[in-house]
C-alpha cells in the first residue's frame, strides 16, 4: 500500500508538478535564459532573428556584451525603432538587465540579428549561440527554430514589464 502511495505521488508531480524543466531555461550564475526561438528563415534570406528572455535574478546588474553563434557570419544585438513612420534597425552595443528585472527580446523591440546566415533556418530544427554577459559570463545555448513564435499570437500588446 504504501509503495503504491509513493508512486501515486511521482506520477502527480510529473503530471502536475513544475514543468520548468520542459521549457529550454539556462542558468548561468545570476542570469537565465528562457523562451528562446529564431524565426524560420526563406530559402534565399541572409538575414535571421532570435529572441528569448533574460532574467536576472542577482543582486548587480549585468550587460549583455557579444552574440556569436556558428550558422551566421556574424550575429549582433539590434533595436527595432520607429524613425519618422519607417521602421528601422539599428545595432546596439550591450543590453543592460537590471538585478531582479528582465529584458526581452522580442519581435518589433530588441533582437538579436543574425547577419550573413550560412544556410536557412530551418523550423523544427535547433543552433547554437553563444550569449557573453559582463558579469555571467559566456553562457551557451540550443535556439530552436521555429514558423511564428509565442509572441506572434498575441500580438504587440504582449508587453510585460517588471
Ligand atoms: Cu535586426
Amino acid at each position: 500500500m504504501k509503495k503504491n502511495a509513493i508512486w501515486w505521488a511521482v506520477l502527480v508531480v510529473l503530471l502536475f508538478g513544475p514543468n520548468d524543466t520542459l521549457a529550454n531555461d539556462v542558468r548561468a550564475g545570476s542570469i537565465t535564459i528562457s523562451n528562446s526561438w529564431a524565426r524560420a528563415t526563406a530559402l534565399k534570406a541572409r538575414n535571421g532573428a532570435v529572441y528569448m528572455t533574460i532574467k536576472n535574478g542577482g543582486t548587480a546588474s549585468d550587460r549583455l556584451m557579444a552574440v556569436k553563434t556558428p550558422v551566421a557570419g556574424h550575429a549582433g544585438l539590434h533595436q527595432t525603432v520607429m524613425d519618422q513612420d519607417v521602421m528601422r534597425m539599428r545595432p546596439v552595443k550591450a543590453m543592460q538587465v537590471s538585478p531582479g528585472g528582465m529584458a526581452m527580446l522580442k519581435p518589433g523591440d530588441y533582437h538579436i540579428m543574425l547577419m550573413v546566415l550560412k544556410a536557412p533556418l530551418k523550423a523544427g530544427t535547433s543552433f547554437p549561440l553563444t550569449l557573453t554577459f559582463d558579469k555571467a559570463g559566456e553562457i551557451a545555448i540550443m535556439v530552436p527554430v521555429m514558423k511564428s513564435g509565442p509572441m506572434d499570437a498575441k500580438g504587440d500588446k504582449s508587453h510585460h514589464h517588471q
